[in-house]
């Protein structure tokens, strides 16, 4: 019997036909020999070399890599160094990320708020409805609003447009590029309506986000949470103090126009009513931002402790809301608006993060019919968009997992750059056809299924070894010791900025700051928007499958 030791990392869920296959070996010697396996028969089906080693400056590991991109035919395999190490057993096939691809979607129905999760659909992470109260608006004490609904951000209860906007965007993407991978339903309450559940699910955060825009002004407030966060094990429902809705910000009403724009159309076929009640209220924001040219970045009142999300650039949100509301109506008064931003580019154009949005105002343009672009500034686009990638792609050419972080990368939820790096090469392989691409962000995500320096899959209940302490409340409070599934977790932070972590952490290389405790806030909570673009780059490896 063969002994599994943990010196082989792979993906764990394994790997699909036709896609790049590497595991990566901590032992080895250059150009050493390593084999695969029939798991079953011990047969051997193939055989290769080590490449490396590699010096992983972010991991502070020696690395070898072994690629067997050739291995195709279905079946479940197991690895072999020269020294005897043998990997776990993992598999090769066409569906090996459906349920993870299931789950991390169906993970959104488990942030719901003002709503019970009854055990139809949730059992046996059932909780009531939470947060029903009207919200106070910020410096208007006698005014509260219903803003009942949305996605909880994160392990906290705060509901926050920017973050919501990033994950709506990317999910909507996500369904626009692989909407075969949305065939099957997730068993949500909506699931069987003739509407697929990515967008039933998406909904019910735009429904919210639409009670987020002030019928005075049609300025979007940033946030609403309580003034300070609860206690680590509170359940939704015992989170009763008093909510508030923090002011109106430049960025949070950008993102709205953005993200409801984009919504008009991709709803205009399932629902023509609901598409044309995004569109009036993007078109309102709009109206917003143009009256207010100078606002000041959001900061947090001094009574608000909650996520701050502070943007003190605008530009960003506001090219995104022009882009999309030029490709859903086709006026030129966007067009001009978007040409002038583009032009001063002040913003970082190709970022797909919550802060930074320039990302998506890019794609909406280029996805244009060319007779309505401006060829001159969508070829720099282009081009713009295709160096990022290269950039990417040769970085994580020198990295020993093969991604593009550089040790100056392993930020507070740096898993949200691991993944929207991977959609930004996505991307680049949809228009150039160039398959180095799509590898690469093939290994990136093998690096959140478990190809990596922690040696654990980033995402709960999905592979065989994976976190199980996520920073987040109903998961501490539920007394429930399978975490919800289908969670992302925030990934290393080099940051340390929390209280386990700087004890447990410090000394680690940048990818090892990751401590699997619910109290480690800055490494390991979960939110929307590192599971969005999960999701998007996962739909592109899986094929349809109606369950
Ligand atoms: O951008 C700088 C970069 O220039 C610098 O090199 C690097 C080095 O430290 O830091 C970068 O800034 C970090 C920033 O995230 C980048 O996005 C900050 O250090 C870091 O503190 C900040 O963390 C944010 C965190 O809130 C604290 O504000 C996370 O991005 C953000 O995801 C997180 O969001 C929280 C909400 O507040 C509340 N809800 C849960 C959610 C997830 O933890
Ligand atoms: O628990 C909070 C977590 O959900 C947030 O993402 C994080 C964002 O800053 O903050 C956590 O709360 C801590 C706060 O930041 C600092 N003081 C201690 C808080 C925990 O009680
Ligand atoms: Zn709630």
């Amino acid at each position: 019997m063969t002994e599994t030791n943990r010196s082989i990392r792979l993906g764990q869920l394994g790997f699909h036909p036709g896609e790049h296959k590497m595991a990566v070996f901590l032992q080895g010697e250059e150009g050493g020999a390593f084999v695969v396996e029939d798991a079953a028969s011990g047969k051997v089906v193939f055989r290769g070399k080590l490449r490396g080693p590699i010096q992983s400056e972010a991991s502070g590991e020696q690395l070898y890599q072994a690629v067997f991109s050739e291995l195709d035919q279905p079946g479940t395999y197991r690895m072999k160094g020269s020294q005897g190490e043998a990997s776990a057993v993992f598999a090769i096939g066409e569906e090996v990320f459906h349920d993870a691809h299931q789950a991390m979607l169906k993970a959104f129905y488990y942030l719901r708020c003002g709503m019970e999760l009854e055990e139809k659909h949730a059992a046996p992470w059932t909780h009531k409805a939470c947060h029903l109260t009207p919200a106070i608006v910020y410096g208007q004490e006698d005014r509260r609003i219903d803003v009942c609904g949305g996605w909880h951000d994160a392990g906290d209860f705060g509901k926050y447009v920017g973050p919501g906007a990033k994950a709506v965007a990317d999910l909507l993407l996500a369904y626009e590029d692989a909407p075969q991978a949305f065939a099957a339903p997730v068993h949500i309450p909506e699931s069987g309506s003739g509407v697929p559940d990515v967008l039933s699910e998406c909904r019910y955060e735009l429904e919210w986000m639409l009670k987020m825009q002030d019928t005075e002004t049609d300025g979007v407030f940033h946030k609403v949470t309580t003034l300070k966060f609860p206690s680590f094990s509170c359940m939704p429902e015992d989170d009763l103090a008093d909510l508030y809705l923090s002011p109106i910000s430049a960025a949070a009403t950008g993102c709205f126009a953005g993200v409801m724009a984009m919504a008009a159309r991709v709803y205009k076929p399932v629902d023509p009513a609901f598409a044309k009640r995004c569109l009036d209220a993007a078109i309102r924001a709009w109206g917003w931002l143009v009256r207010n040219p100078e606002v000041p970045g959001f900061k947090n009142p001094p009574e608000i402790k909650t996520g701050e999300y502070g943007d003190s650039n605008d530009r960003d949100e506001r090219f995104w809301a022009a882009a999309e509301l030029y490709r859903t109506t086709g006026e030129s008064e966007y067009h001009a608006a978007f040409r002038k931003l583009a032009e001063e580019a002040n913003f970082y154009l190709y970022r797909l993060g919550w802060a930074d949005m320039g990302g998506y105002g890019v794609l909406a343009y280029l996805r244009l019919p060319a007779a309505q672009q401006d060829a001159a500034l969508a070829g720099k686009l282009k081009q713009g968009w295709i160096a990022q990638a290269d950039d990417f792609l040769k970085r994580s050419e020198q990295d020993g997992y093969g991604i593009s972080l550089l040790p100056s990368h392993y930020i507070w939820g740096s898993n949200m750059l691991v993944m929207n790096h991977a959609m930004t090469l996505l991307i680049a392989h949809q228009w150039t056809g160039k398959e180095a691409y799509r590898a690469c962000a093939y290994n990136h995500l093998q690096y959140i299924f478990g190809c990596n320096p922690v040696d654990l899959s980033y995402v709960t209940g999905v592979g065989s070894r994976y976190f199980m302490e996520p920073h987040y409340r109903p998961g501490i409070g539920d007394g429930i010791k399978e975490p919800v599934p289908g969670m992302v977790s925030g990934g290393p932070n080099k940051g340390l900025q929390d209280e386990v972590a700087k004890k447990e952490l410090s000394g680690q290389p940048p990818a090892k700051c990751f401590l699997d405790h619910s109290e480690s806030y800055s490494t390991n909570e979960i939110t929307i928007y590192w599971n969005s673009p999960t999701v998007y780059v996962t739909a592109q490896f899986t094929k349809s499958r109606v369950a």
